[in-house]
């Protein structure tokens, strides 16, 4: 019954279109309205730290913390540590957070000096998703020379 009525209420909105441009207008109003109920927008976020540029060590886990924030609501936040062409990195992991990932937090342990770009994901509940990253410095252990006298 639904289906048959709406079928009616389409066919009368596009006779509109050339007879009631009033009766036309009123119809795509109501479709604006039921494609603002979808979640279209991508969220929001910051990484407060490490700020970027920032020298962090080798090997060594670094706490990643920052921001995020959705028209709806955050599903996840996801932290991983790459190179700066974006072809190897260490695979996303997801963030802990307590408040709806209105701050979250992240340990990180990068294990190659060439992994200077700290990627963040956020994704809200309708799969929308956006990328933040903060490119640092990885330094690793001096080498420990030795002189052969
Ligand atoms: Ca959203």
């Amino acid at each position: 019954m639904a289906g048959l009525a709406a079928t009616i209420m389409a066919a009368a909105g596009f006779a509109g279109d050339f007879l009631f441009p009033e009766s036309f207008a009123a119809t795509t109003t109501e479709a604006s309205t039921a494609l603002q109920e979808e979640d279209t927008t991508k969220p929001t976020g910051t990484i407060i730290s490490p700020a970027p540029g920032n020298t962090v060590q080798l090997n060594t886990p670094i706490t990643v913390t920052g921001t995020a924030f959705d028209d709806v609501e955050i599903s996840k936040v996801e932290v991983r540590a790459v190179n700066l062409e974006d072809t190897k990195g260490t695979t996303y992991a997801l963030a802990t957070s307590s408040d709806g990932y209105a701050s979250w937090t992240f340990t990180l342990t990068i294990p190659s000096e060439s992994y200077e770009n700290i990627t963040v994901r956020i994704t809200d509940t309708s799969g929308n998703q956006k990328w933040m990253t903060h490119r640092v410095q990885v330094t690793g252990t001096v080498p420990v020379t030795t002189t052969t006298t």
